[in-house]
C-alpha cells in the first residue's frame, strides 16, 4: 500500500512548510523508516513497555498516531482486561488511512484490544483516565509554548502506576557533539538512498514546523509538568525514547 518516498527528489522552486497531507500519507511508512533511525525497534518495544504499565479499565493513548503503528503494537502486546486504545491525529488524510490499516489488522488477528480512532487536535483533547500515553515523535510538532501544558494534562490523566512514553529527535547542547551526531544522521539517510538534494529540501521543509529540544530541556519540562522520573530506554544517533513516570 505504501509508495517509495520521492517527495523531495526533484528540485522545488520554493520549498514549502512540511504538512501531513495526502502526498505524505502515501509515502509515510517508507519515509519514516528511512528517516528515523531505530523506528521499527521503538514501535515494537513501545508495545512491550506499555504491557508493563497498562492498568485494567483505563485508556491507552497514541497521540499523533499517523497511520497507527504504535496503536497496532499496543493492540498486539497489551493483554490487560478492559483497556481501550485511543489513536488520535489532527491530519484527516492520516486518520483516513489509519482506519484502513487498523481494519486490515483487525481482520488478520483475533483477540486484539479494541481501538477508537479520533481525528482531533491533541491540544484540545479531553483525556480520559489513562495508564499509558504514547507521544511517538509528536511533541516536536507542537508549538513550543504549548508543550508544558499538554504534558501537565497528560500527567493529570495518568494512573499512578502508568507511564508516558515519549520519543523525539533531539539536539545536543555541546556543538561538537551536535555536529558529530547530526552528520551521522545524514549518513544514515544517505545510506537509505536519499540524495543530497532530498536531504536539503526536506530539512528546509521541516525548519519551521519541527522544532526540537535537547534531552535536558525534555527532562526539565517533564519534571516541571509533575513527572517524578524520566528514563531514556533507547537512543540511536539523535533519536531518543523516554519513559516518564507520574
Ligand atoms: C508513528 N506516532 O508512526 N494534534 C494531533 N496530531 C498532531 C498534532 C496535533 N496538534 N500535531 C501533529 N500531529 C507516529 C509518528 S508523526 C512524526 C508521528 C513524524 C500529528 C501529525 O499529523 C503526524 O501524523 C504526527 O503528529 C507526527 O509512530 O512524521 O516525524
Amino acid at each position: 500500500m505504501s509508495e517509495p518516498d520521492r517527495l523531495f527528489a526533484q528540485p522545488h522552486a520554493r520549498v514549502t512548510d512540511f504538512a501531513f497531507n495526502e502526498d505524505v500519507v502515501r509515502v509515510f511508512p517508507d519515509m519514516i523508516k528511512r528517516s528515523v533511525p531505530g523506528y521499527a525497534t521503538i514501535v515494537e518495544n513501545l508495545g512491550v513497555i506499555a504491557a508493563q504499565f497498562a492498568q485494567p479499565k483505563t485508556a491507552l493513548y497514541d497521540l499523533g498516531c499517523s497511520l497507527g503503528a504504535v496503536s497496532q503494537s499496543l493492540r498486539r502486546h497489551v493483554q490487560q482486561d478492559a483497556v481501550k486504545i485511543v489513536a488520535v491525529d489532527n491530519s484527516p488524510a492520516m486518520i483516513e488511512r489509519c482506519r484502513e490499516y487498523m481494519a486490515a489488522q483487525s481482520a488478520m488477528y483475533e483477540q486484539l484490544q479494541p481501538i477508537e480512532i479520533i481525528e482531533a487536535d491533541i491540544l484540545n483533547l479531553q483525556l480520559e483516565p489513562s495508564s499509558v500515553i504514547a507521544l511517538n515523535f509528536t511533541l516536536q510538532f507542537i508549538v513550543p509554548e504549548k508543550r508544558l501544558g499538554i504534558l501537565q494534562r497528560i500527567h493529570h490523566a495518568l494512573h499512578p502506576k502508568g507511564a508516558l512514553l515519549i520519543s523525539e529527535k533531539v539536539r545536543f547542547e555541546e556543538s561538537t557533539e551536535q555536529m558529530l551526531i547530526g552528520d551521522l544522521h545524514i549518513a544514515f539517510k544517505r545510506a537509505n538512498g536519499y540524495s543530497e538534494l532530498e536531504i536539503a529540501q526536506k530539512r528546509s521543509a521541516l525548519e519551521n514546523v519541527m522544532l526540537i529540544d535537547s534531552i535536558n530541556v525534555h527532562r526539565e519540562r517533564l519534571l516541571e509538568a509533575g513527572f517524578s522520573s524520566v528514563t531514556p530506554w533507547f537512543q540511536c544517533f539523535n533519536f531518543i525514547s523516554l519513559i516518564a513516570r507520574p
